[in-house]
């Protein structure tokens, strides 16, 4: 899983802060990689502002850069996200997008109980981009869904439940009751590769799921999930636990991977200090375990939860701390 640098070199980690409030995250979260290890960064652009003042949201150095380099650190795409944050995946190889969503100790969360992980794929679906517009009334979108996709989703889920004692297996959430070509096809692939590996699998229908989970979130582990429903009912799951500053992500692909926090450029709030840091810090965390350093990762973690659990607090956990606040309680903690 991610990429593992060659004895003795500096991992070389590209950073793309992309819009809005990833400008304030994103630095926190280096300076946090800063703390815990020796790294490479190599900054570069991408994005909406990135678009106006080039005519490209992804100039191609930025591309070539995740492409190339030992990890990436991404922060949010706005308005041009499928220009930047779906060919950035495509540039790391990432087929499987990691989301955990747990609820901390001392954070005021709907369902405190809360703690799964959501595998989403990461490559196709509605986000394999075949969109058109075909008259002033109609616009269509064909979805795609390959075996070889769910297969290698499969395998991964397979391998990550066999990896973590506290896994006992997972759930494929679909609609193949409706969808019975591509979700049908999802499904069926990803139970298969589940019983040819002898992990526990059981299926939900995603639009129950997402009733049960807000319910009782107990109920769920390990979610495998098409590449739209993971992105949708992650954002619900953020909700369980607090909110968006909440959950980090792993794009993770076999050589390398792109890290970046479920969040979005949080428009509304941008440029005023007072972003939540916190999923990015955790994403960084995720980041320096693909490079095989799992020290740091607990340790950004620790961290992290511990100023969650009783120190500074941003405006969207109920707090009044700016972003350079919490940052610098992490550090004291680091
Ligand atoms: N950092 C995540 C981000 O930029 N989210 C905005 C977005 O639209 N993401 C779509 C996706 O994650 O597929």
């Amino acid at each position: 899983e991610g990429a593992r640098t060659d004895g003795g070199d500096v991992p070389e980690v590209a950073v793309i802060p992309g819009d809005g409030i990833g400008h304030e995250v994103v630095p926190a979260a280096v300076e946090v990689l800063e703390t815990v290890g020796d790294y490479a960064f190599t900054e570069a652009e991408a994005g909406d502002a990135t678009l106006d003042e080039t005519g490209e949201a992804l100039p191609a150095e930025t591309y070539e850069l995740a492409a190339t380099a030992d990890a990436t650190l991404f922060g949010a795409a706005g308005e041009s996200a499928a220009d930047v944050i779906l060919p950035l995946r495509e540039a790391v190889g990432s087929f499987v997008n990691i989301r955990p969503a747990t609820a901390y100790p001392g954070v005021d969360a709907l369902r405190p109980e809360t703690d799964l992980v959501f595998l989403r794929e990461n490559t196709e679906g509605v986000y394999a981009g075949h969109e058109d517009r075909l008259t002033d009334d109609v616009s269509t979108l064909t979805r795609v869904v390959t075996e070889t996709a769910s297969r290698r989703l499969g395998e991964f889920a397979c391998e990550y439940v066999r990896e973590r004692p506290e896994h006992d297996g997972f759930t494929v959430a679909h609609k193949a009751n409706v969808m019975r070509e591509t979700d049908g096809l999802f499904r069926d692939t990803v139970l298969a590769e589940a019983e040819r590996a002898g992990v526990d699998a059981d299926t939900v229908l995603m639009d129950a799921f997402a009733t049960h989970v807000c319910l009782d979130p107990d109920r769920f582990d390990v979610i495998v999930c098409p590449n739209l429903a993971g992105d949708v009912l992650s954002d619900l799951a953020a909700g369980l636990v607090g909110g968006l500053g909440l959950l980090p992500s792993a794009n993770v692909g076999d050589e390398r991977g792109l890290f970046e926090p479920v969040h979005g450029t949080a428009p509304d709030i941008a440029g005023e200090g007072v972003a939540n840091p916190a999923a990015t810090m955790l994403s960084a965390a995720m980041l320096v375990e693909s490079l095989g350093d799992d020290d740091a990762g607990d340790r950004i973690r620790t961290a992290v939860e511990g100023v969650l659990s009783d120190g500074p607090r941003t405006p969207d956990l109920g707090g009044q701390a700016t972003t350079r606040e919490v940052t610098d309680a992490v550090l004291a903690r680091l």
